[in-house]
């Protein structure tokens, strides 16, 4: 190489040019070689021989693209007339000076294009500005500044001072190496497609049909013509990532797999600048929101070597986003979508379409292929699936196979105020096929008042259950609340209900110890919507009170039922005057009758023909009930003093009494319709002996 004769504005060489060159150095233009291998540039493209040294990389040609070569006059302090010309060539992938065109060169991974610079009124005292660009990215790809010497003959790279020597036709051959990665950065300035990872990276028109796949083509995307305008261009990226789990388990509890992919869209040609709107998450990277017009077809091949069939089947791709848009779940288990754009192909399946396109003829098809004893897939550890799903947006993405959270045991449980549940509560936790989940952490909690638990954060089993260590209840009585929560999981939280009661309360709970040593009798209640369910009669009797409680099975919502209490206070039909009824309804009102046939009872009617409110007559209101509606479980509980002392409205008892009594079980239905049934039958008017006991 010969030596320069105007070196004078290579960057380099500024600190020497100032002790050789006396002019003066007033705002000297900025002299800049920018890529992977200089000042900071974009990590995934370089500038290759002649233009610079030849780099090494590691990264994925991206040999899709339509970079843009503008060549420009650089402005100069020193000589005014440097920079008038501003840009003096433009080369596109279809247009360029001279028929020049910007070519990728797919074997050996660049792009070229030749600035015949003879072509071009060139200043030798000036320099020149080679930027790459992608139309619609303000930040361009790489520069590489030149100093334009000896008319043309060579040009001097501006970073090492080096000659590139002009070929006769004073040629420059502009050769870059674009890779995965490059658009993204150039759009956010963030990395994506980082050295070793399985990545991908389009630029996308709208309007069309286009699918992305990744260079192992483990991931990739299709979307679809009406997902974009027409007049929309996007670089779409995708990069693994190697955060595990892939979405936090606080957010996803579901057992993930090991696939993480991150998913970016940047507009081009937007007013939007991305390097300032853009949003760091997890692991400080930039994570864009980008939304589409229409779902998209998100796709994985996964490998299903460790599962069985039926979790094969019900495996889903998983959408995380850290900070989504207002009213948007951070985790979205994505609606199936066939992912026939993916050719997971174990290398024998023979179609072209691959197990994508089998998936989507038939899930029978594919159980055959991976699993049928007779063929090799059936062995490989390694078989993969093309699973898909339909998703509005991109973001972050996995595999896993959604679960189901939900009680096993353990809940409506009564005891004492202050006791630990003889049963720990227990959740089980099955994927959509039904088969249970193993392995996943289920986190049990109570709100305060609501008692302590011990072991809250469980692992399930094989069995697929995680049961709490133990729930002890505060010491009032009162129900209170547990939950089990598996953050992702259908049906989560799960909330379990538990009971502490009073022996002796009447409070609608049948209270472990309360009526030990009682006989219930069993009965079976009629109900209104026809047929009839086990009921059965607790009467027990302490030295003030007599206790009554009736419990049946009923899964429907009571209103407007009753139990009534009839009395015939000398044991020997009918009733008289003065005998002595009772009732409570699941309005909550217990109402103190007597028997009578004063009016407004009809002249002449027979005694006790009629019922009236004791508080009617001068007598009082005496005694107490309860409803409790557990689930499919109706209790009530009524008590009445066994000598009120409302002498004529109610009976008066001591030990060894015996009393005649009736129970009427009144079932509402819901408008007229009910249905009564009596203890102990076979209707009204028929009594049965109740001794009264000496505690
Ligand atoms: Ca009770
Ligand atoms: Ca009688
Ligand atoms: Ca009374
Ligand atoms: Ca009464």
């Amino acid at each position: 190489m010969k030596p320069s004769r105007l070196s004078r504005w290579a960057a380099t060489a500024l600190l020497a040019l100032a002790c050789q060159d006396h002019r003066p150095l007033t705002s000297p233009p900025s002299f800049l070689i920018q890529d992977a291998a200089h000042s900071g540039g974009n990590p995934h493209v370089y500038w290759l021989p002649p233009m610079e040294a030849q780099p090494t990389f590691t990264g994925t040609f991206s040999g899709t693209l339509s970079p843009v070569i503008e060549i420009s006059e650089l402005p100069n302090a020193a000589n005014a007339t440097c920079g008038a010309q501003g840009i003096i060539a433009t080369f596109t992938t279809s247009t360029g000076p001279g028929g020049e065109k910007v070519g990728v060169d797919v074997a050996g991974q660049k792009y070229t294009v030749n600035w015949h610079t003879k072509d071009f009124p060139l200043n030798v005292d000036c320099n020149y500005r080679i930027r790459a660009l992608i139309s619609g990215l303000s930040q361009p790809l790489a520069i590489a500044d030149v100093d334009v010497v000896s008319s043309g003959a060579a040009l001097k790279r501006v970073d090492t001072g080096e000659f590139v020597p002009l070929l006769d036709d004073r040629t420059l051959a502009i050769k870059l190496r674009i890779e995965e990665g490059a658009v993204f950065y150039a759009a956010t300035g963030d990395d994506a497609c980082r050295a070793g990872r399985d990545c991908a990276e389009a630029i996308l028109t709208g309007g069309q049909d286009a699918t992305v796949l990744t260079d192992q083509k483990l991931a990739g995307v299709f979307i679809p013509a009406n997902a974009l305008l027409a007049s929309d261009q996007i670089a779409v990226t995708i990069e693994q990532r190697t955060t595990r789990p892939c979405i936090p388990t606080v957010e996803l509890a579901v057992p993930q797999f090991d696939d993480c992919y991150r998913y970016l869209a940047v507009p081009l040609g937007g007013s939007e600048d991305l390097r300032s709107i853009g949003r760091a998450a997890a692991e400080g990277e930039f994570n864009p929101f980008f939304q589409f017009r229409n779902p998209v077809t998100v796709g994985m091949c996964v490998e299903v070597g460790s599962l069985t069939v039926d979790q094969a089947r019900h495996l889903d791709i998983f959408r995380f986003d850290q900070t989504p848009p207002e009213g948007m779940p951070r985790v979205t288990s994505l609606p199936d979508a066939p992912a026939t754009f993916l050719p997971c192909d174990t290398g024998g399946l023979g179609s072209p379409g691959g197990f994508g396109g089998v998936l989507r003829r038939s899930w029978d098809v594919v159980w055959h292929a991976l699993f049928g004893p007779q063929t090799a897939y059936a062995s490989s550890a390694m078989t993969h699936l093309g699973l898909g799903g339909s998703s509005c947006c991109f973001s972050y993405f996995t595999w896993g196979l959604p679960a189901d959270v939900q009680i096993n045991d353990g809940n409506n449980q009564t005891v004492a105020p202050g006791s630990t549940l003889p049963t720990a509560p227990s959740v089980i936790v099955k994927d959509s096929g039904g088969g249970a989940v193993a392995g996943v952490t289920v986190t049990f909690s109570v709100a305060a008042g609501n008692g302590t638990i011990t072991g809250a954060v469980v692992t399930t089993g094989a069995d697929g259950i995680a049961r709490v260590g133990s729930w002890t209840l505060p010491a009032a009585g009162g129900t209170y609340a547990l939950t089990g929560s598996l953050t992702g999981a259908g049906g989560s939280p799960v909330t379990f209900s538990a009971t502490a009661c009073q022996p002796g309360a009447v409070d609608g709970v049948l209270c472990p110890g309360e009526w030990d040593g009682v006989t219930p009798i069993s009965f079976s209640v009629s109900l209104p919507e026809g047929g009839t369910t086990p009921g059965q009669l607790f009467i027990r009797n302490d030295a003030t009170n007599l206790y009554f409680a009736v419990r049946f099975d009923r899964g429907i919502r009571d209103v407007g039922s009753q139990v009534i209490f009839e009395f015939d206070g000398d044991n020997n039909p009918p009733q008289q005057n003065g005998d002595d009824v009772f009732l409570f309804g699941t309005d909550g009102q217990f109402v103190d009758d007597f028997r009578t046939n004063l009016p407004p009872c009809a002249v002449e009617s027979a005694p006790a023909s009629c019922a009236f409110r004791d508080v009617d007559y001068g007598g009082s209101n005496d005694g107490v009930g309860a409803f409790r509606q557990e689930g499919t479980v109706l209790v009530f509980e009524v008590s009445h003093p066994l000598n009120s002392g409302d002498a004529g409205h109610d009976f008066a008892l001591v030990g060894g009494n015996v009393i005649g009594m009736n129970l009427n079980v009144h079932v509402a239905g819901g408008g007229s319709v009910f249905a009564d049934t009596y203890v102990p039958g076979p209707g009204f008017g028929s009594f049965m002996p109740l001794t009264i006991t000496s505690p």
